[in-house]
């Protein structure tokens, strides 16, 4: 057993692990992260597209800001077409005096991993059989690299293995409520070498929804809903061309520019929190503890919140000897997890085609689509919302 130490144990290597990892960095704390897959396969996700301008900031203030700034698009608002004729703007700018960006999570996690190659970090990958044990009093994490077994000795944990972790496992079922809803449909995304459309497009129609998002000038992301059992091979490029275009006006649909798929992937809806977020010396973030439908493009952005409230509270506990931020970590995170979660069910219960749905059903979401686009109050509320709820600004 080979034993070392460090201060904080980040579990995983995604976005809310690495970037956790280099604020901590920034300001002098010790920490490792142990990272099951290889980099290569870390860096291959397509995912995020979509980011918060709190979520832009946070990245500035990392150090992460020029790549982004180069390539990333800066968004007053996006658009919804609706109704089959009908199309609104969500006015963001206008109603909250904020932007969103488009800039995928795929470059967020190569300029993160680019930022800890040039700070000689210690990125763990493969690692196999974490454990984690103690938490209460004197933590520590044992897990394996190809086969030697190794004990990390720590002051605190960061679970930021994702939904699929072993983090959120290690808190007693005693004190731990979890939340659940599953939706009866799923995503087919397509990553296309083509010019994206100019705006980001969310599409609600009879046969389902369709979503026209970016990466680069020649980098397309779109998604349609699909039902929850289809498989990947179920969907020629054909096939997927001809639903997402059905699914738009004509007169949008005539502006795609389609082309062959360089990556096809289903993705699964679902709502889910667990509480606590905090459990003695082991602190969740992201997906671990979390997990919203894409359709509000809030998944990575409540991770990137998740993050700054556990730098700012390890901030106060190591540089200024205050427990106050981290007493308050789960509190905090867990308002704005609820927030967005709320959020982020109600606009993709607004815009999907659920398969038990009634004539009512969809007659009452095409009235509040109407209001909406008729009702200034509805759009400040709703542009405040998919803005980005507040981040309490712990400094
Ligand atoms: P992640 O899941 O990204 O990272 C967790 C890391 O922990 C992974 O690298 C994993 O390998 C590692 N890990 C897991 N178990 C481990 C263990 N036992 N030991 C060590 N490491 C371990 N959000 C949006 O806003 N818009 C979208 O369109 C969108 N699409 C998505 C599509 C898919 C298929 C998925 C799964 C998520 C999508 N999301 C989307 C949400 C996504 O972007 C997440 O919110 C974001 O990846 C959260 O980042 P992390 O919390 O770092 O979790
Ligand atoms: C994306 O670009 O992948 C994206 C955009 C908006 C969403 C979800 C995903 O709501």
């Amino acid at each position: 057993m080979i034993e070392s130490k460090t201060q904080v144990a980040i579990i995983g290597g995604g976005p809310s692990g690495m970037l956790l990892s280099l604020l901590l960095h920034q300001e002098g704390i010790d920490n490792v992260v142990l990272e099951r897959s290889t980099r290569e396969h870390v860096l291959s996700r397509i995912r995020a597209g979509v980011l918060e301008w709190s979520t832009v900031e946070l990245l500035r203030r990392a150090g992460l800001g020029t790549r982004m700034d180069l390539e990333g698009h800066v968004h007053n608002g996006t658009r919804v077409a609706w109704g089959g004729a009908h199309t609104l703007l969500f006015d963001i700018h206008t109603y909250t005096d904020r932007h969103f960006m488009a800039y995928g999570q795929t470059a967020i996690t190569e300029d993160l991993y680019q930022a800890h190659d040039a700070l000689g970090s210690d990125v763990q990958h493969q690692v196999d059989q974490v454990e984690l044990h103690d938490l209460t009093d004197q933590p520590y994490v044992t897990y394996t690299i190809n086969g030697q077994a190794h004990r990390l000795n720590c002051e605190v944990i960061a679970g930021c293995d994702g939904f699929h972790g072993v983090s959120r496992g290690a808190i007693p079922a005693s004190v731990q409520r979890n939340f659940e809803k599953v939706y009866p449909f799923g995503w087919m995304g397509v990553l296309s070498e083509t010019p994206p459309l100019d705006d980001i497009w969310y599409i609600q129609h009879p046969d389902g929804f369709a979503l026209a998002s970016q990466r680069s000038p020649m980098l397309s992301r779109y998604y349609v809903q699909c039902d929850l059992n289809d498989r990947v091979q179920d969907w020629s490029d054909e096939r997927f061309w001809q639903t997402l275009l059905e699914r738009m006006p004509p007169e949008l649909a005539a502006s795609v520019v389609t082309g062959p798929s360089i990556e096809k992937s289903i993705a699964p809806l679902r709502s889910f929190v667990t509480e606590p977020m905090r459990y003695g010396q082991l602190f969740l973030v992201g997906d671990a503890a979390h997990i919203v439908p894409p359709t509000g493009a809030k998944g990575l952005n409540l991770a990137m919140s998740d993050v700054y409230y556990l730098w700012r509270a390890l901030v106060g506990r190591y540089r200024e000897n205050s427990e106050h931020l981290a007493d308050r970590y789960s509190q905090v995170a867990l308002k704005r997890v609820w927030d967005t979660t709320r959020f982020s069910w109600w606009v993709t219960t607004l815009l999907h085609r659920f398969p038990d749905q009634t004539d009512f059903d969809m007659r009452t979401r095409l009235s509040e689509l109407q209001y909406m686009s008729e009702s200034p109050v509805a759009m400040h509320q709703l542009a405040e919302q998919y803005g980005g709820f507040p981040i309490e600004d712990w400094g």
